[in-house]
Parts: C-alpha cells; structure tokens; sequence
C-alpha cells in the first residue's frame, strides 16, 4: 500500500519516515506531487487537513500530512500557524532570532510545540493534535533537528531539541505523538 506524504518540508519528511515506518510495515510513503496547497486555514487542524485533502485529491491515494508550529505563552500564541514564516525571509535561524528578540523582557519562557496529524482516504477524514511542552532556551544550541529545536528546551531536559538524537526527539515530540496516534488509527481501518 502507498500512502501521499503531503508536506514539502524535508525535515517533516524524514521524521516521518522514522515515526510511521515501523509502525506501518507494508507502507510506502511517497512525497506528494504538485503544487502545495494554500494553507488559509486558521487552525493547525484546518492545515492539515488542507495538506492532507490536497494531497488525496491529486493522487488518488490515502495520503497524510502535518501542519505544526511553536506557541510562545509570553507572545501570545505566535508565532503559532505562521512559524514557517514568521520572519520575512522564513529561514529558521531568522524565525529563531526574532522569538529571542520578541522574548526580550519577558520571565515567563514557557512554550509547547503543536502538531496536527491528518490522514485522508476516500472512505474519511482523520486528524489528532498532540503537544510538547518546554521552555525557549536564551540563545540556540545544537545542530540536530530544524526549525525552532535549537531555542526549544522540552520540559525535563536540560538541553535543546537540537541537542537530542533523533529517536530521542521523536519518542517525546509533538510530530512522534501525533503521528503514533495515528498509525494506531490507520492500522485499524480498512486499506483504501
Ligand atoms: P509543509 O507545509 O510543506 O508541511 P512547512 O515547514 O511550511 O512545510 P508548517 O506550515 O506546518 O510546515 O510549519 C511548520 C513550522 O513550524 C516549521 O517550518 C518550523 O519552523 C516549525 N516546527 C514544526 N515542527 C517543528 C519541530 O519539530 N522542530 C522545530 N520546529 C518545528
């Protein structure tokens, strides 16, 4: 069975594949073909289904995705849907650089990674969110990860995601839960 990676992030990709592969034996996760969708839901939930439906609706095939991002308590949500983007150029030691910055001043660091998991097939939509807490580092360490990892402290570590292997972060991480969750789920119904 083939199942549409509907994402074009590479980082999402290759976590992916870590996550679902052994939890899916049988499944080849091809990426997604096409245009990507416009992410003009408002909610992580709507995106991924936006990726997911997108993605279904181009192949034919049983397709998944991801929408998710970093939600700063300290900065009211943000930079939250938009964490791809929330610098002008979008790259990640720029976005990282401007949550430092609008951190300034502020004692409370607390913040949680938010992942939206979305399987779409012809008989049915499927979505489940899961959270990772932890607080925003001062400055960024290590090179592991991508994204806001190297200023995101997980709760009951002393070092940043950036600093974790890769099977440490997916065993604990927003995208590791979400998407075990629904390989739990699509193990259940039937392959279509
Ligand atoms: P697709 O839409 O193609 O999936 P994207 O990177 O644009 O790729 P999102 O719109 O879901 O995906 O934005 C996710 C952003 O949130 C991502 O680019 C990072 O900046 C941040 N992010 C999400 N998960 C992360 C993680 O595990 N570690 C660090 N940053 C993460």
């Amino acid at each position: 069975m083939r199942v549409v990676v509907g994402t074009r992030n590479a980082h999402k990709i290759e976590e992916l594949q870590q996550i679902l592969s052994p939890l899916l034996p049988g499944v080849e996760l091809v990426p997604a073909a096409g245009d990507a969708p416009d992410e003009d839901g408002t909610t992580f939930y709507d995106n991924a289904l936006i990726k997911a439906r997108a993605a279904h609706a181009e192949s034919g095939l049983p397709s998944v995705a991801d929408d998710s991002g970093l939600e700063v308590s300290a900065l009211e949500g943000a930079p939250g849907i938009h964490s791809a983007r929330y610098s002008p150029s979008g790259l990640d030691a720029d976005n990282t650089a401007l949550v430092l910055s609008r951190m300034a001043g502020h004692d409370d660091r607390a913040a949680e990674f938010v992942c939206a998991a979305a399987y779409v097939t012809d008989r049915g939509e499927y979505v489940i969110e899961r959270r990772w807490a932890g607080t925003l580092a001062l400055e960024p360490s290590g090179g592991g990860g991508f994204g806001y990892d190297p200023i995101f402290i997980p709760e009951g570590r002393s070092v940043t995601a950036a600093q974790l292997s890769a099977h440490d972060k997916n065993d604990v991480s927003h995208r590791g839960k979400a998407f075990r969750a629904l390989a739990e789920l699509m193990a259940t119904l039937p392959r279509s």
